[in-house]
């Protein structure tokens, strides 16, 4: 009844919404997938996956897709190039011979991120999931990209998580030393590599503190997101894997990746490859991995820094996280904190069934490193919620505090969406503060935002994507894939910003990314 009553609040919440962002057709990907609309993952017609932009005022965005191709997209031409090409696998003429992108939603070539002194260093950071089981080599095949000097690279081994392993996240650092052109030449490093259970819930997202300067202790200290892998859902033992310290499943995790960098405070990693700030929560904690900074999350797949322009003491780092079948959180991420997952859903306890329930009256959870210690930890609750049902969604996407300048009426709002209904939101971002404050039931209000695309207003992301998806020769009758929620068919949509604060939104289903230029009913 509780969360009956919450779920009418939020709903209710959403009717009063008033603002229609605009948004224009940006760049179209190159389709990589299939267009006869039988799968859930090749029938996506570009799997894009994210969007950054390059350092220094070059202007030129980094656009991944997950099916192998890293693009440079010129913001004033327009124009695409292909920088690197992580599909290495047989009959393909990329990099990884063992690249995994086939199924998990979040496989492939994952993410990027550049280094904060890219302009001076040209170095910036790479996750891609790799098959073990598939043939050839694991170190980068540079026939078709001749500049990237291969020698003397290495794997490193792969860091254990316990029960059976499917699939490696694998995180390296590129050096470009010609950041001018449109093609690499320079040396590939890997840092860190990763088991995970399934095919699902992977090695994510990163992001550095935008706020920090040279000489800060968190100047060039990276943040990455990892999921459980589909642990903790199971009904084996993996369930308890987010919770347990000793690997790095359902994690957010906190290190230098070089080696030269913050030496006097920090210790050199397991695998000599990166170092390990001296302040990350657990490094005196026997049996625990050092790397982590928080932990007990299902899918933190994406990271971003609310930077609060009028007052520093407000920024925060933020992980939108994938729930089960209930709840789609975003989370303000803290030092060592536990965000319940698998025992906690949301702000209700997840039971072994994998429904939730009320909390209970003592609401602390046991400490666990691979046993069960004598510590209990009170869990750290979501900011922001929303249902699998009318009116929310299936699966959260990525989300921005905005302060840029084209939708003046959403300065200091968080900007949020659902991937497969493609709805987006936002919530005050003060707001968001002030329901992190230990209490479950706090939560920000979210406020629903529609669409104005070619002169219509839309609901949602859905129908825009299906559009464009038909018109590129995709054959599904509505889009490819299915959700609860979405039902047949998934919009696919995540959100992106540039270096200006501006939004972006990019779908899969029809391999779009579009500009959000504005606002109407501001
Ligand atoms: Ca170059
Ligand atoms: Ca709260």
């Amino acid at each position: 009844m509780r969360r009956l009553l919450a779920m009418i609040f939020l709903f209710a919440a959403n009717a009063s919404a008033e603002i229609s962002l605009e948004i224009k057709d940006y760049v179209a990907l190159p389709i990589t997938g299939l267009v006869d609309g039988k799968t859930n993952y090749d029938a996506l017609l570009a799997r894009v996956s994210g969007l950054r932009e390059e350092p220094g005022g070059a202007n030129r965005l980094f656009v991944p897709d997950l099916n192998g191709p890293l693009y440079i997209v010129d913001k004033d031409t327009r124009k695409l190039t292909v920088y690197l090409d992580f599909n290495g696998r047989e009959g393909k003429s990329g990099i990884f011979h063992k690249l995994f992108m086939e199924a998990g939603y979040g496989s492939g070539l994952n993410t990027l991120y550049f280094d904060p002194d890219y302009r001076r260093n040209g170095k910036f950071y790479t996750v891609h999931i790799e098959d073990p089981a598939l043939p050839g080599s694991n170190i980068p095949d540079n026939t078709n990209f001749p500049g990237l000097k291969i020698a003397g690279y290495s794997t490193t081994p792969a860091i254990t998580t316990p029960g059976p392993v499917l699939y490696e996240g694998v995180l390296i650092e590129w050096t470009d030393t010609n950041t001018s052109n449109a093609t690499f030449e320079g040396t590939a490093r890997e840092l860190l590599r990763v088991q995970y259970n399934t095919r699902i819930h992977q090695l994510g997202d990163l992001i550095f503190n935008p706020a920090a300067k040279p000489g800060d202790p968190e100047w060039r200290v990276l943040y990455i997101s990892s999921g459980d892998g589909g642990a903790g859902e199971a009904n084996t033992s993996i369930r308890s894997n987010p919770q347990r310290l000793d690997n790095l499943s359902g994690k957010i995790l906190r290190i230098i990746p070089d080696l030269n960098e913050h030496t006097a405070t920090s210790t050199l990693s397991e695998n000599g490859r990166y170092r390990i700030p001296n302040d990350n929560p657990f490094v005196s904690k026997p049996g625990a991995r050092k790397e982590i900074w928080a932990y007990g999350l299902r899918n933190p797949h994406r990271l971003s820094w609310a930077v609060d322009p009028t007052n520093p003491a407000n920024n925060r780092l933020i992980a939108n996280s994938v729930g089960l079948h209930t709840w789609e959180t975003v989370n303000i991420i803290h030092k060592g904190a536990n965000y319940g997952y698998s025992l906690r859903e949301g702000n209700e306890m997840l039971q072994v069934d994998n429904k939730t329930a009320k909390l209970p009256a003592i609401d602390k959870i046991p400490v666990q490193v691979s046993d069960i210690t004598d510590e209990t930890v009170v869990p750290t609750y979501p900011v922001i919620e929303y249902g699998h049902g009318p009116g929310g969604g299936d699966a959260i996407g990525a989300g921005f505090l905005y302060n840029g300048k084209a939708i003046p009426a959403l300065r200091g709002k968080y900007i949020f969406n659902d991937i497969s209904t493609g709805r987006i939101w936002y919530a005050d971002y003060k707001e968001m503060l002030a329901a992190d404050d230990g209490k479950p039931n706090t939560l920000a209000q979210t406020h629903e935002l529609k669409i104005l695309w070619n002169g219509q207003v839309y609901d949602t992301m859905f129908p825009i994507a299906e559009i464009a998806y038909h018109s590129r020769g995709g054959k599904d009758p509505d889009l490819p894939g299915r959700a609860t929620v979405s039902g047949s068919g998934r919009a696919d949509a995540r959100l992106a910003m540039d270096a200006a604060g501006e939004l972006y939104v990019y779908t899969k289903t029809d391999g779009m990314i579009r500009a959000i230029t504005g606002a109407i009913g501001e």
